[in-house]
């Protein structure tokens, strides 16, 4: 482990985070990488993902080395594959697609990555990853060969997520697909939440609405891809959300008399 505060306390004990996904396949230009690395320090986006659905090897750890050069925001591979893997990165979403029944991405692509995992030093976050209906066929399912949950089926998503409360994962990923018509519903997000597990979600994130709604359900981590990719400026805007948050929680800690933590 790099840092001494882990990545996953950092995940779970606080909400309302931000996270940029970046997919190496799509980000090869390294003064577009440089400018929007920049914009998310600006915006104080709290931690970049890495990852894609075909990205090969080499792409995969020139772009994790770039960008781990280019900032301190922490780096979390979430990976589309064994083959995503770098020593440049914090951590590693150590994700089980567990909404579908392929083998390969429930067991398949750990074992393959072990021995070479075994060697490297990344802080391993077992997390249960549920690809729920956003209303498009996303890249996860096409590559997985995997069907989503559909949008209304809240029991599945429960007996899925406690499922992997039991088994041991330490997080759960809701997400919709990248550029999904319809972000993971608030109520899916709420029930989960009450599961007492720390929550990662992401797909179809394209405005400060869709973003409030996803943290005030209960996310701690909010994902944003693909609206940066056509909309860099949206980091603005970020940026001004972020700022409303950090002094609600100074004005809160404020009442509560208590020492301020930014
Ligand atoms: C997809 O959760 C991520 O795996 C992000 O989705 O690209 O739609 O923001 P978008």
């Amino acid at each position: 482990m790099k840092n001494s505060i882990s990545i996953f306390q950092t995940i779970s004990t606080q909400q309302k985070q931000i996270a940029v996904l970046i997919d190496p396949e799509k980000s090869q230009d390294e003064s577009m990488l440089n400018e929007l690395i920049q914009k998310c320090e600006f915006a104080g986006i709290d931690f970049i993902f890495i990852g894609g659905s075909t990205v090969t090897r080499q792409q995969f750890e020139k772009t994790a080395s770039y960008i781990k050069s280019t900032t301190k925001i922490p780096l979390v591979i979430f990976p589309g594959s064994s083959q995503q893997l770098s020593n440049d990165a914090d951590a590693l979403l150590y994700l089980s697609l567990l909404s579908g029944r392929n083998p390969d991405f429930l067991i398949g692509h750990h074992i393959q990555s072990a021995l070479e995992l075994n060697e490297m030093n990344l802080e391993i976050i077992p997390t249960g990853y549920l690809l729920i209906d956003g209303g498009t066929q996303s890249s996860v399912a096409y590559v997985s060969q995997t069907t989503p949950i559909p949008r209304h089926n809240l029991t599945a998503v429960k007996q899925i997520a406690l499922a992997a409360k039991f088994q041991g994962k330490q997080l759960i990923y809701m997400d919709a697909g990248s550029g999904a018509l319809h972000c993971v519903p608030n109520e899916m997000i709420q029930m989960v939440k009450k599961l007492n597990l720390p929550l990662i979600v992401g797909g179809g994130i394209r405005s400060i609405e869709h973003l409030k709604e996803i943290h005030d359900a209960g996310a701690n981590i909010a994902v944003i891809g693909n609206k940066l990719e056509s909309d860099i400026e949206f980091l603005l805007e970020l940026h001004s959300y972020k700022k409303k948050l950090v002094s609600k929680i100074e004005q809160i800690q404020y009442d509560h008399g208590q020492k301020k933590y930014f």
